[in-house]
């Protein structure tokens, strides 16, 4: 190839690097529209134009041979992949490709339509009163109890249970084998370094609990979870790639809402006169969330890989390559946004890619706003102060941003009134 492009020896999955994204992204981003990483041997972006255009041109960049570093294509023969889920071999049920995820038109076409018509707006808004109601009861329940860890106690809670319930899961077991599973199913799309490591043994246990649940049998028959079984059917699939459908809402609804739900209660509690404005004007509640989305984006990166040679932002990038989107990178870029680091539920933060865009954008974004609306509706009612305790600390994993811990105080404002103690206790700014 005839041209200089930049090259960097960054490690974008490097702990220090997880924990703190920023400066690297800048540094890309600034290097140039692409930059060859030399470590792995792909091309990353991190502008915002330019992530944006290879996402919406899904012909040329494919989702097909996975969308983490490794290409399944050549890690795996076929027949290892399709063996999948079925049969005896459905303890290696995670290594089958997601038939959402990782694939190109027109079999995403039709697995789209199946998730897609499951979490239709209509269904989904079908949940708002009870899952409301059941927001009150958890907010109110901690309102006054001194400090808590948020991340358990609420950011996890909405999607293992108004999630977890309205996709047809038992109560038991929950808990223990959704977040490992998770965190495993996101730390596999990087490589296989010590975070990956560490999170397969808890992964693999999860493993089996979770590939049974995907199955009818195993699922409230008036749940999400059945209703994708019905709907796959109708299209064609084989029950076990209806279980591998399921497999797509267990592993892509619970950290990733875990995550942006913790995000943006940090957020809120460390920008005081943002939530004072919040509550003044809940039509803001939906633009909070997504302007949280924006800023911390939980989905920070995924891959796509090069199907005929061509030409992005005027760098040649030959069949075959690979190319890292680093949404979190793009959602920051002063090209695209003013003040991109800046905190402003005000801002018109639509066009952030924290959900992806194109006919991959999250399929379950809605049900996500309805979690974070019913919190945020919750807390404004019941908890006029928020008061974030001490520093947060970051969960690290190879491909999702978020808290693992988050101190926080909820007040009624009447008990805290002037006499709050100002010293020590304003969190992080
Ligand atoms: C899937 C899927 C989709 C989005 C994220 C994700 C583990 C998985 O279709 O399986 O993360």
């Amino acid at each position: 190839m005839n041209q200089t492009v930049p090259a960097s020896d960054v490690d974008p999955f490097a702990p220090e690097v997880l924990a703190d994204p920023y400066p690297m992204y800048t540094s890309l981003r600034e290097a140039g529209p692409l930059v060859w990483l030399e470590r792995y041997g792909v091309w990353a972006s991190a502008r915002y134009a330019t992530v944006r255009a290879a996402v919406l041109d899904h012909d040329t960049f494919s989702s097909a041979t996975g969308v983490g570093l490794a290409d399944l294509s050549r890690r795996q023969p076929a027949s290892d992949r399709d063996a999948g889920m079925a049969g005896g071999d459905r303890e290696a049920g995670w290594r089958t490709p997601s038939l959402l995820l990782e694939q190109d038109p027109p079999d995403h076409t039709r697995a789209r339509r199946v998730v897609g018509s499951v979490l239709s707006p209509s269904a989904v808004r079908a949940k708002a009163d009870a899952w409301a109601a059941e927001a009150e009861t958890m907010v109110r329940a901690l309102v006054g109890t001194g400090e808590f860890d948020a991340v358990s106690r609420l950011a996890q809670e909405f999607p293992l249970r108004l999630f977890a319930d309205a996709v047809g899961l038992p109560r038991e077991g929950r808990a223990e084998h959704l977040l490992p599973f998770a965190d495993f199913a996101f730390n596999a799309f990087g490589p296989p370094n010590e975070l990956f490591r560490k999170s397969v043994s808890s992964g693999n246990t999860a493993l089996p609990w979770v590939v049974r649940h995907c199955y009818p049998d195993r699922l409230d028959p008036d749940g999400w979870g059945a209703r994708i079984h019905a709907l796959a059917l109708r299209e064609g699939y084989s029950r076990d790639e209806g279980a591998v459908l399921v497999r797509s809402l267990l592993a892509a609804g619970i950290d990733t809402t875990v995550r942006s739900l913790g995000t943006v209660l940090w957020l809120l509690a460390t920008h005081p006169e943002q939530y004072a404005e919040l509550r003044a004007r809940p039509e803001l509640i939906r633009p909070a969330f997504d302007e949280a989305v924006r800023l911390e984006s939980p989905t920070r990166m995924f891959f796509r890989s090069v199907t005929a040679d061509t030409v992005l932002d005027g760098v040649e990038l030959p069949a075959g390559s690979r190319l890292l989107l680093l949404f979190g990178a793009a959602n920051r870029d002063p090209r695209r946004w003013d003040r991109p680091e800046e905190f402003d539920i005000t801002r018109r933060s639509g066009g952030h890619l924290g959900f992806g865009v194109g006919i991959h954008a999250c399929v379950g974004r809605i049900v996500a706003y309805l979690e974070a609306e019913v919190m945020l509706r919750a807390l404004i009612r019941w908890a006029p102060v928020l008061r974030a305790g001490g520093p947060p600390r970051w969960h690290l994993n190879n491909t999702i941003r978020g808290l693992a811990e988050l101190p926080l105080t909820l007040a009624s404002g009447e008990e805290t009134g002037g006499s709050r103690p100002n010293g020590g206790d304003d969190g992080p700014h």
